[in-house]
């Protein structure tokens, strides 16, 4: 994006899709906002009008012909979400309205918006944070219930309070070491060193909560990766059709039907998981079955629950329960885990065909089988019609996810890779402040490395930044927010 001059441009864009509707909103922003509706109306004069006021007026072309009839909100600097004069202005829908009055708005000296240029001057005139910028975002982006609801949170600005502790605790760091101590001093009082010492903890409890969100905003945000495994011809295909109410996936008796990843959604409990259907693992016979078998134990390898599938009628082959030994450790991880790299992958081993026993129960044989791991026998060609009984599944997968629902609920994830990124730099810099005070560096050392730290912290909120990343930031939006 060229770079924003907020008091001088005045910026022009459309703020809801285009197409057939029954109203559309045409969004001004700028110094000039109010004359250059002023030059196009009708009616009103809103020059003279207050701030947060609604006009009716024919909105005119350049031959004083009217376009359309028109309700025109004035909104005064600073009282408005971009901190400048701002004129929306809602007109009819459709593929004509909106286009010419755009058009004329800009013959009149307004120029098209980039893309997040309104949210950007919100930001450039101190109405939000970066992190709550972006939260806008996100929100637009949500693809669940549960993705909406933590960003809404992140607007709110809870997720920037728990930053602003964070600043505090930090800043108060700096301040104990540059202006108290000299721990290069071999006098320092031990009281002081345990001070230090608690205060550096805190501030690094801080930081591995929120990087040990971030397991949770992922899913949140992209969905639940859910793959569906298992040997050819256990049903896979038919659970996944069964999980998505569609028939998305070819099933057939014979097996080998699936030859390469096939990916549907569902929500369940408001968050999206993302299942794969996988090609059935075996000792493959040919190339093509060979790449499908190696895509499944990708597809495995890279998802956050697996449910591995066999027939009940067969029962687990000793390679199967190696196989799920080795992958599956058995960490039926809930995701609500404070831990970085500890989200271990939750998995159900399904003893499928459960029709086919004609009632009987699985033997305690059947169980045992499951190597450890929960297990739940289904029949996924019942389910499929009949989706109550995919409880034991669905269940499953509500389990899985109780812990991250529960956490985003009573404190801010971090939904942002480039959040995490500065949170883990901070973090390395907190624990190089540790260092260097074991290694009885000097404090004004020990500040610089507080001070990065910080600067990290900042880099989040907007504090500390550059034209770049902003352009980068921002590129992300749509046009009109
Ligand atoms: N009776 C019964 N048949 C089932 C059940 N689940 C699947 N089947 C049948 O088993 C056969 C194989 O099912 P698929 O879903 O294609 O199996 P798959 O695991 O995807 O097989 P591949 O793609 O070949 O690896 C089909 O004929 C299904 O109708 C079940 O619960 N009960
Ligand atoms: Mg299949």
């Amino acid at each position: 994006m060229a770079s924003p001059s907020p008091t001088t441009d005045t910026i022009a864009a459309l703020a809801t899709p285009r197409g057939r509707a029954a109203l559309a909103v045409v969004r001004l922003s700028g110094p000039q906002a109010v004359r250059v509706a002023d030059a196009c109306l009708s009616g009103p004069a809103l020059a003279e009008a207050e701030s947060h006021t609604a006009h009716v007026g024919f909105f005119r072309g350049a031959e004083g012909e009217e376009i359309d009839r028109v309700v025109a909100t004035v909104f005064r600097a600073p009282r408005s979400a971009t901190g400048e004069d701002v004129v929306e202005l809602s007109c009819h829908g459709g593929d004509f309205a909106p286009q010419l009055i755009l058009e004329r708005l800009y013959g009149q000296g307004a120029r098209p918006a980039e893309p997040g240029e309104f949210t950007q001057r919100g930001f450039l005139n101190g109405k939000m944070d970066l992190a709550q910028a972006e939260a806008v975002a996100d929100l637009i982006d949500a693809t669940s219930r549960a993705a909406h609801r933590a960003s809404m949170k992140h607007l709110k600005g809870r997720y920037s309070d728990r930053l602003a502790e964070l600043r505090e605790e930090l800043l108060e760091l700096c301040a104990y070491i540059e202006l108290e101590l000299d721990f290069s001093d071999e006098d320092v009082d031990f009281a002081d060193e345990e001070r230090l010492a608690g205060l550096l903890d805190e501030a690094e409890a801080l930081l591995a909560d929120l990087i040990g969100s971030y397991a949770t905003g992922e899913k949140l945000r992209d969905g639940v990766r859910v793959v569906i495994g298992g040997r050819p011809n256990a049903g896979k295909s038919t659970l996944l059709n069964a999980l998505v109410g569609d028939e998305r996936a070819i099933t057939s008796p014979t097996p080998g039907t699936t030859r390469d990843r096939l990916e549907a959604d569902a929500q369940i409990e408001g968050v999206r998981f993302r299942f794969t259907d996988t090609a059935g693992l075996r000792g493959a016979e040919g190339q093509i079955e060979a790449e499908g078998v190696r895509r499944a134990e990708e597809a495995i390898r890279e998802a956050d629950v697996l449910l591995y599938l066999y027939d009940l009628a067969e029962g687990l082959a000793d390679e199967e329960r190696a196989f799920l030994e080795e992958h599956a450790p058995g960490v039926a991880s809930a995701g609500g885990d404070a831990g970085e790299e500890s989200d271990g992958q939750a998995t159900l081993v399904i003893g499928n065909k459960a029709d086919l026993l004609n009632g009987e129960a699985p033997t305690p044989q059947m169980n045992r089988e499951a190597a450890g791991l929960p297990h739940a026998t289904l029949s996924a060609l019942e389910a499929a019609r009949d989706t109550d009984r995919l409880a034991p599944v669905t269940d499953f997968l509500r389990e899985t996810v109780a812990g991250d629902l529960s956490r985003a609920e009573h404190s801010p994830v971090v939904m942002n890779r480039r959040h995490r990124r500065h949170l883990r730099d901070a973090r390395a810099a907190v624990r190089q402040v540790r260092e260097g005070l074991e290694g009885g560096l000097g404090g004004d050392l020990l500040a610089l490395d507080l001070r990065e730290a910080l600067d990290e912290i900042g880099h989040i909120t907007g504090d500390v930044t550059n034209e770049d990343v902003l352009d980068q930031i921002f590129s992300r939006f749509c046009i009109g927010k």
